[in-house]
């Protein structure tokens, strides 16, 4: 009987440190160096640990369009290994960050300047919505659909985000299912709608020349 219960909590021992560990791994794989270099970079200094490439956004005008403006392993080498990234988010007034996912990490949105309306949805399919002041931060769980919108007609907003991946990648929900060549009968069962509105859906977002 006493062995019993033993086993028991060695087991329950057993599996709160596997979640512990499953907890610990939840970012990038674990690198075996301080860190990594590209085979091209010749000189490592403090400059390759340095991105200036956001430089050009203090300051600057809004765009006409929402932009994403990333500081991640593309663009900056030095983060590979490290589980971490940025991207600045730029919302004019009226604009919207469409239904996407980023598979490889949590996002940390937090809203420098304006008000932004977010979202996103869990596995149930409920809804969690919020309408964050300057200043807010809030959180979208890793791998779930997830959106922004600045619904003031006048202000533009601004944001950062932080990611917990050096490449968290980003699937946009409109692109992947519109503009990939999913055929349009298949489009058309799945949204229980006809093939001439999934044709309209597509030619929405196909980039004009
Ligand atoms: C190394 O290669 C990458 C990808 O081709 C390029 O973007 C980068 O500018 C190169 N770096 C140097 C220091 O040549
Ligand atoms: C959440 O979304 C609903 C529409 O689904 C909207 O009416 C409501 O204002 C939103 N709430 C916040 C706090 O943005
Ligand atoms: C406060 C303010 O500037 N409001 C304006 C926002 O934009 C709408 C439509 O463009 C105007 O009608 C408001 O006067």
């Amino acid at each position: 009987m006493a062995s019993k219960i033993f086993n028991m909590k060695f087991f329950s021992l057993l599996i709160s440190s596997f979640a512990i560990i499953q907890m610990a791994t939840a970012g990038d794989a674990d690198i075996l160096s301080d860190f990594i270099v590209p085979q091209n970079v010749t000189t490592v200094d403090a400059n390759f640990f340095t991105f200036i490439g956001l430089r050009s956004l203090v300051g600057s005008n809004p765009p006409p369009t929402f932009k994403v403006s990333k500081a991640s392993l593309v663009e900056f080498p030095a983060l590979n290994g490290q589980s971490v990234s940025y991207a600045v988010l730029q919302f004019p007034a009226g604009t919207t960050n469409p239904p996407h996912i980023h598979p490889r990490s949590a996002e940390l949105l937090f809203l420098l300047d304006g008000t932004l309306q977010v979202g996103f949805v869990d596995t149930t399919n409920k809804l969690f919505n919020q309408t964050l002041q300057t200043g807010d931060i809030f959180v979208f769980p890793k791998g779930l659909v997830h959106f922004q919108y600045n619904a003031d007609a006048n202000k533009s907003a601004i944001a950062i985000s932080a990611f917990g991946s050096a490449n968290a990648g980003t699937v946009s929900i409109p692109t992947t299912l519109f503009t990939t060549g999913i055929d349009d009968t298949i489009l058309a069962k799945s949204f229980k709608t006809n093939v001439a509105t999934i044709q309209a859906l597509k030619a929405g977002l196909t980039p004009k020349p």
